[in-house]
Order: C-alpha cells, then sequence, then structure tokens
C-alpha cells in the first residue's frame, strides 16, 4: 500500500481588489486543516493568488503584469511555502507565471514534502479568446494574456508515486490525460476556474456545467488508472459566479470526496496509488491493447475532416 492522504483545498471567491496577502493567509489556514486532518498533500485551484483577471480586459501591460508572478517562492507566497515545510505537506497551486523572457503563462506547481518544487506543469489548452468581445456576456481572454504551455505533460517521481498535473480546460481534453497516462501517471492534480453561465451558451445551467466538469474528471482518472484531484476556485468573485464541486476520484472513475460548499473547503480522502495496478495492468493494459496504427489523426489533424474531404 502507497497510500497519501490528499487534501483538495477547494477556495472561494477572490475579489479584484483582494492582495495576494490576504489569499496567502486563506491557504494557510486550509494548510492547518491539512495538517489536522493528516494530509501529507495539498492541492489548490487554478490561478489561486488572485481572482480569475482573465475575466477582465486590460490593455495595458503593466496592469496586466501585475497579475504575474515573475519568480516562486517570492515574497508574498513564501509563507505557504514555509507553513507546508513546517507541515511537511507537499502542495500544488496554480498561478500566473512571467518568465525571466517575458513570457506568460498559466502555470501549476508541485513540490515535494520539504516545500522543494519538484516541477511545474503550464497550461496547454486555453480556452477563450483574444480580443474585446462585444457579444459575450462576459470575457474569458485566456488567449490574450497566456502562451499555451510548452512543457508538454510532464511527470514526476514525488513521494513514492508518479504525478502530473492538469489545469482547468485541459480536464476536457482525453489527449491531456493520455499524454500522463502514457507516462505512467498515478495522480492527476489540477485546478479550476469555470464560469457558471456560459456566455456563448446562455442556457446552459449550473448543474450541466458541474456535471460535465464530473464526467470529465472521472473519464480521465477511469481510462488511464489513476486518481484525479479536480479543485475549484468557487464563489462569485465580483459579481461572476465560478463553478465549486470539487471532487477527489478513485482510479476506477468512482467519486471519493466532493465539496458541499462554494467557499474555502478541505476535502480529504487517503489515496493509495497501489488502487491504480488492477486498471494499469488489466483494463487498460495500454502496451496490449492500444492500437497506435490507427490513431494517426489524433497527432496529425485539429479540426474535422469529412471522409469525402470536406473541412469542418
Ligand atoms: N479556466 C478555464 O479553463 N475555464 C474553462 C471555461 C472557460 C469553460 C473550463 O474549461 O472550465
Amino acid at each position: 500500500m502507497r497510500e497519501i492522504v490528499i487534501g483538495a483545498a477547494q477556495m472561494g471567491a477572490i475579489q479584484r481588489a483582494d492582495p495576494r496577502e490576504a489569499v496567502v493567509d486563506r491557504m494557510i489556514t486550509l494548510l492547518d486543516q491539512a495538517k489536522s486532518a493528516g494530509c501529507t498533500l495539498v492541492v489548490f485551484p487554478e490561478l489561486c493568488l488572485t481572482t480569475f483577471f482573465p475575466r477582465w480586459y486590460i490593455e495595458d501591460q503593466a496592469e496586466v503584469d501585475s497579475w504575474f508572478e515573475t519568480e516562486m517562492p517570492n515574497p508574498a507566497t513564501q509563507p505557504v511555502f514555509d507553513r507546508a515545510r513546517a507541515h511537511g505537506i507537499a502542495i500544488s497551486f496554480g498561478y500566473a507565471e512571467k518568465t525571466p523572457q517575458g513570457r506568460h503563462f498559466n502555470t501549476q506547481l508541485l513540490t515535494d514534502a520539504r516545500a522543494d518544487i519538484v516541477g511545474t506543469y503550464r497550461k496547454v489548452h486555453l480556452p477563450g479568446h483574444s480580443e474585446f468581445d462585444p457579444e459575450r456576456s462576459f470575457q474569458h481572454l485566456e488567449k490574450r494574456y497566456f502562451e499555451p504551455g510548452d512543457l508538454g505533460f510532464p511527470v514526476f517521481r514525488n513521494m513514492d508515486a508518479w504525478m502530473g498535473m492538469l489545469i482547468c480546460n485541459d480536464r476536457r481534453w482525453p489527449e491531456a490525460y493520455r499524454e500522463l497516462g502514457l507516462q505512467g501517471a498515478e495522480l492527476i492534480m489540477l485546478g479550476y476556474n469555470t464560469p457558471i453561465g456560459n456566455s456563448q451558451n446562455p442556457d446552459e445551467s449550473p448543474s450541466m456545467r458541474a456535471f460535465h466538469s464530473e464526467l470529465s474528471c472521472q473519464a480521465g482518472a477511469y481510462q488511464n488508472a489513476a486518481w484525479v484531484v479536480a479543485v475549484a476556485k468557487a464563489g462569485d468573485e465580483d459579481g461572476h459566479p465560478l463553478c465549486a464541486g470539487s471532487i477527489i476520484v478513485a482510479p476506477d472513475g468512482t467519486i471519493a470526496a466532493k465539496a458541499q460548499t462554494d467557499g474555502d473547503e478541505l476535502l480529504v480522502h487517503a489515496c493509495d496509488m497501489d488502487a491504480t495496478e488492477f486498471g494499469k495492468s488489466t483494463i487498460f493494459d495500454f502496451k496490449r491493447h492500444r492500437r497506435i496504427e490507427h490513431y494517426g489523426r489524433i497527432t496529425g489533424q485539429t479540426g474535422v475532416i469529412y471522409p469525402d474531404g470536406t473541412k469542418g
């Protein structure tokens, strides 16, 4: 048995005016709860240090850059690392990264139990658009503020397990999970900011948003025989509600724990990495059953091409 007691640290709303220091205090409170609950790994949401700023159209680059971290840890976030180290808890959280070369990514990091960073992931699937869209009831400007991740889908050896990360919209793409599954990932951690109310499909209900989030995570877990920890930033950010419903999904696709609120809330589950073994060796024994000679379209094209050659 390789048990990791995992805390999924859902976070409630962060308003545009909230400073990082206030958010860091909330993260530390969640870390203290996690320590009391026996957690050794805690996962926080996507872009968890600030409000979900891609909903705001900003033209001034200095203002844009104020949402980004140029180093990690930095003075504002160092207390999170210090508390995690003191508790012996590994952490994973999302933030907006500006590199020394001036590149911008939507990034998630992973540490070991000494709070040393063992790896980072940069979001590959960026939803939304890059210019102000007057047709939308609210903006989703990830394509404006971030480049697509340039690291692929790395998997790291940490705490005697193989661990990978996804970020928000990535969870809706089976290719993303499979990239991790093909590297033996036993644990997949992801954070999300999912608006309730679809600016392009106003009829979509909140329950349908939650259903699709669960469906995607449960399918990804089952089809790759991995634990999936999906952690929301939830609640109402300056009048913009976000989907809650953080979950921990077992490798058989069942939900092991689920958030009950739309605020700061810690879900705890003892996840046995050996529980991935049956799915990996039997149901989804990739090396025996995958037929890569038939999968060329997966990496050979993006949009639909019908059999008669016309493009969708
Ligand atoms: N932050 C995200 O990636 N959000 C998307 C929304 C825009 C659909 C998501 O997939 O949840």
